[in-house]
């Protein structure tokens, strides 16, 4: 069978369904090119000396990896001489990025987070690109940081690029998800695997363990029955698996399955959780529910909340659907 590049998959999608309109199909493609050259760059390592720290902190007051601007940059010069875009917002800058007047302004939103995981940089373990896209509000001129504070399920297209043992790219536009791995002898992204299905059931889950005593009772109270496994309250064994990258977590859960977790916890209790809505979560909840799963912030499904501002943190709760709707309902039953 003829091996299916990005560029048909996207043509041949929008014949199907029109998904896929051509501004939309460019900006999947711009975005894919952009992540083969973070891939490069990634995997030069100490070569290029694109490794540690660039000694600067991101709007999180986290400190930036040379990396992380490496793949901001290469995703904002990507993007903005397109025409597809009117503006972009990253996890590495304070503020929206309007495109510059000299270009052509277009209907689409982006948003990335642009090297997620980078603890992991350093130590050659997987991380990735996470991004979303959606349509510029018609009904004014001109494009603000509050036509981006919109629901997670107002999304066109999302999808994730890991850079790990393979450079896959990971793509919805509401049809399903797709998966397509980097070639990289002829430089292209080829369809690998379609309608990807998380089963409903697991026995696997990612959390950080080391935040145990922090955590809130319900989590706690899941994490122990999975614990407790064959002779507890569950029946079953289970796994456990932390990359602290969660593109790599994601990957593996739509790849088999399980059980992704970052809760609210008490070490900064003014924070809903470590993770962001509109360039983490949002993308990935529904990677996640386009291939059978769910993806709460414990309470509520996360493409439903109406974000408040570009950089907001939310607990995250994804994966197999039984799994997430359990952890879901020791939450609510807690609350009563
Ligand atoms: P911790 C990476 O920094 C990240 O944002 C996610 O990719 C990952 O799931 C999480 O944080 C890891 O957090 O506290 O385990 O280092």
């Amino acid at each position: 069978m003829s091996k299916i590049s990005l560029t048909r998959y996207l043509v041949e999608q929008q014949r199907v369904d029109g998904h896929i309109p051509s501004q939309l199909r460019l900006l999947i493609e711009v975005v894919a090119r952009a992540c083969k050259r973070i891939s490069h760059a990634v995997n030069k390592g100490a070569l290029g000396d694109v490794l540690g720290t660039a000694g600067s902190e991101n709007v999180q007051g986290e400190v930036q990896k040379k990396l992380d601007i490496i793949a901001n940059e290469v995703l904002i010069e990507a993007n903005e001489w397109g025409g597809h875009l009117a503006a972009m917002a990253s996890e590495e800058m304070d503020g929206i990025y309007l495109v510059p007047n000299r270009y052509p302004q277009g209907e689409y939103l982006l948003l990335f987070d642009p090297l997620d995981g980078s603890s992991n940089i350093d130590v050659n373990v997987s991380i990735g690109t996470i991004f979303s896209v959606l349509k510029k509000p018609e009904d004014h001129a001109g494009v603000s940081e509050q036509d981006f504070l919109q629901c997670g399920n107002r999304q066109v297209a999302a999808g994730y690029c890991v850079y790990g043992p393979q450079t896959t790219l990971v793509l919805t536009v509401g049809d399903g998800v797709a998966m397509f791995t980097l070639d990289r002898e002829q430089g292209s992204f080829f369809l690998t695997q379609e309608n990807v299905r998380i089963p409903e059931d697991t026995r696997e889950f990612a959390i950080n363990m080391s935040n145990v005593r922090h955590w809130d009772a319900p989590v706690k109270r899941y994490i122990d029955e999975c614990l407790a496994g064959k002779e507890g309250p569950r029946g079953k064994d289970f796994n456990m698996r932390w990359v602290a990258s969660m593109v790599a977590d994601v990957h593996r859960i739509l790849t088999r399955g399980g059980i992704f977790m970052y809760p609210w916890d008490k070490r900064e209790p003014d924070k809903p959780g470590k993770l962001r809505l509109m360039y983490e979560a949002n993308p990935m909840g529904w990677l996640i529910e386009q291939a059978g799963g769910a993806a709460t912030d414990a309470r509520q499904r996360i493409l439903d909340i109406q974000p408040q501002k570009l950089h907001e943190r939310v607990s995250v709760v994804l994966g197999s659907k039984n799994e997430v709707e359990r952890v879901t309902r020791y939450h609510t039953e807690a609350s009563k």
